[in-house]
């Protein structure tokens, strides 16, 4: 069984997402990131010495972290939602989790912060914009990032997506990207990410 850290909400929604796609039986451990403590009360440096979620210890005790690769992980071990290492198509899909882990995730974090002033944060979300826009323009034309399959990158982008609709962020996405509206609706509708969304208290 595996046990994953996290904290509701968070960039760990991707891999929760993956666990329930893949069929995994899992358990899940809430982390409080203020105090780096696991709901037991444990140490989460230990788990994870960079302090943050999502972590991922498998049942012979691996330690995976950094969300994708952790997602590749669980999706190797259970042969579905990624295609195979090596393939033409398993490049495009380490190409997709790149792009939404260092353009995207990353473009959002600074404006989540309430020390960064509102000059440079309208800076930064032009920029998040332009490269949403990129995955917009590629939604015009396919169902799921890699086509007509739903991959652990579209786990990924779902969960980054979920966060345009807080306030400090405030993307209307159906006004700015429709294409992104309309995938993340489809994305919401499948039932293991409705069963994912509820069990963090996120519907
Ligand atoms: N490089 C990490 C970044 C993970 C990350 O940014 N996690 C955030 C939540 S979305 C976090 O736990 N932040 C708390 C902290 O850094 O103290 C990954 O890709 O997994």
């Amino acid at each position: 069984m595996y046990k994953l850290y996290y904290a509701p909400g968070a960039c760990s929604l991707s891999p929760h997402i993956v666990l329930r796609e893949a069929g995994q039986d899992f358990k899940m451990v809430k982390v409080n990131l203020a105090e780096k403590k696991t709901e037991d009360g444990g140490d989460f440096w230990a788990k994870n010495p960079g302090g943050y979620v999502p972590a991922l210890e498998a049942a012979d005790g691996t330690m995976v972290t950094e969300g994708p690769v952790i997602v590749q992980y669980i999706a190797d071990k259970a042969g579905k939602l990624a295609p195979a290492y090596g393939t033409a198509e398993r490049y495009k899909l380490m190409t997709w989790l790149n792009y939404i882990t260092s353009e995207l995730h990353k473009g959002f974090s600074p404006l989540f912060n309430a020390k960064v002033q509102d000059e440079s944060k309208a800076v930064l979300k032009d920029r998040l914009k332009h490269r949403l826009g990129v995955v917009d323009k590629h939604m015009a034309s396919n169902q799921f990032l890699l086509g007509k399959d739903f991959t652990v990158a579209d786990a990924y982008l779902f969960t980054v997506l979920s966060w345009t609709k807080r306030p400090v962020i405030a993307i209307d996405l159906a006004k700015e990207f429709p294409n992104l509206a309309a995938y993340f609706a489809r994305v919401s509708a499948r039932p293991a990410v409705a069963e994912a969304m509820k069990a963090e208290g996120l519907s």
